[in-house]
């Protein structure tokens, strides 16, 4: 973890920064492994300080690696201005896409002697590429999902609602050891699961329906995903090529993962597939995400996206059919890529369930 740091500081020249400011959580964990949702992390050339507040004094604190902490009673700000760590500086990076307008404010003010300069991402590209251990920690997080779904699929039943189903998996989430959701649980039935996502609302499920179910929760702060659609009742002809079409190109686009693959040739292979099969018009949305402590992160498995896949990195595969005015499928799995070939994390059965 130390050597996160350290590789951010050997930037500091090329960005034309002097000292850096840390306001995401997730990347104030990331590089310090603070577990408290609030604090600032101030990072120098030789040094990095983090200011949190009593609420997370002891054994939070006490976990923090390769920064010095001061526990403070006053805002954050006027904590920061009295150490000497922000004097003699004069370039500092801030996290544009974290930071609130009014916390900005308050900063130029009391550090009138810096300049600004806003960074869209500078920690988030650190965090691209996972290590050993945190892939083992999404894995864990996708196993939740696995076990989660194989318990909740029986409660799936004519007449249910959407919002009974995603309660039952989030109960069961939580109970295998999930932490937090980590987004809002997705059930879209019938005409809504032409939605790419509708949450669960209070429709009741019915036969000649599909289901999709998109969820996720979180381990030790990382995150994991996956979408299933299952059938109730019998299928049609339609609902069996829009089901297989999805299916096809997401099983050819993750045989298809290789290292040093552009992502958008990734996106390609998918979107092709489905647009030869006749439902160009209906995947709207990216093939992918990445995954990691945030549950959308780079790289985007996407058409504008200009990464290549390295070892190391987590993402989704998640291509989908949504036709407005009829139903609609998606099936996503999380995934690592280890070594040349991609691991799948998530495992549950990715072929049609007609309950
Ligand atoms: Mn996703």
């Amino acid at each position: 973890m130390n050597d996160r740091i350290t590789k951010l500081q050997n930037q500091f020249k090329e960005k034309n920064i002097d000292c850096f400011l840390v306001t995401s959580k997730e990347n104030i964990f990331y590089l310090t492994g603070f577990t408290g949702d609030s604090g600032l992390l101030f990072i120098a050339p030789r040094k990095a300080l983090l200011i949190t507040d009593y609420r997370f004094q002891g054994e939070i604190v006490d976990k923090v690696k390769n920064s010095d902490v001061c526990v403070t009673r006053k805002a954050y700000i006027e904590e920061l201005s009295s150490h000497r760590i922000a004097k003699r500086k004069s370039r500092i990076g801030f996290e544009a896409t974290d930071i609130s307008y009014g916390l900005y404010w308050e900063l130029r003010k009391k550090f009138d002697w810096l300049k600004f300069k806003s960074f869209d991402s500078f920690v988030e590209d650190l965090r691209i590429t996972k290590t050993k251990e945190e892939i083992g920690k999404i894995k864990k997080a996708c196993g939740i999902l696995d076990k989660s779904f194989e318990e909740a699929i029986s409660y799936i039943k004519e007449g249910v609602t959407e919002t009974d189903i995603a309660i039952e998996l989030e109960y069961r989430m939580k109970k295998a050891g999930g932490e937090k959701l980590a987004f809002e649980t997705i059930v879209a039935s019938g005409y809504r699961s032409s939605i790419p996502h509708g949450v669960a609302s209070n429709k009741k499920i019915k036969k000649g329906e599909f289901i999709t179910i998109d969820f996720g929760t979180t381990y030790e702060w990382y995150n994991s995903d996956i979408t299933r659609t299952a059938f109730l009742g019998t299928p049609t002809k339609k609902d069996k090529e829009i089901y297989e079409t999805v299916y096809n190109a997401q099983k050819l686009a993750i045989e298809s993962v290789k290292e040093n693959m552009r992502t958008r040739d990734l996106d390609k292979i998918a979107r092709d597939f489905i647009s030869k099969s006749g439902f160009g018009d209906y995947f709207s949305h990216s093939l992918g995400h990445g995954v990691g402590l945030g549950v959308h992160e780079k790289p985007s498995i996407s058409k504008k996206d200009k990464h290549s896949l390295k070892k190391g990195m987590v993402f989704t595969i998640e291509p989908g059919i949504y036709i407005p005015g009829y139903q609609g499928v998606r099936i996503e799995d999380t995934i690592a890529l280890e070594g040349s070939n991609p691991t799948l994390l998530t495992n549950s059965k990715r072929e049609l369930m007609v309950l």
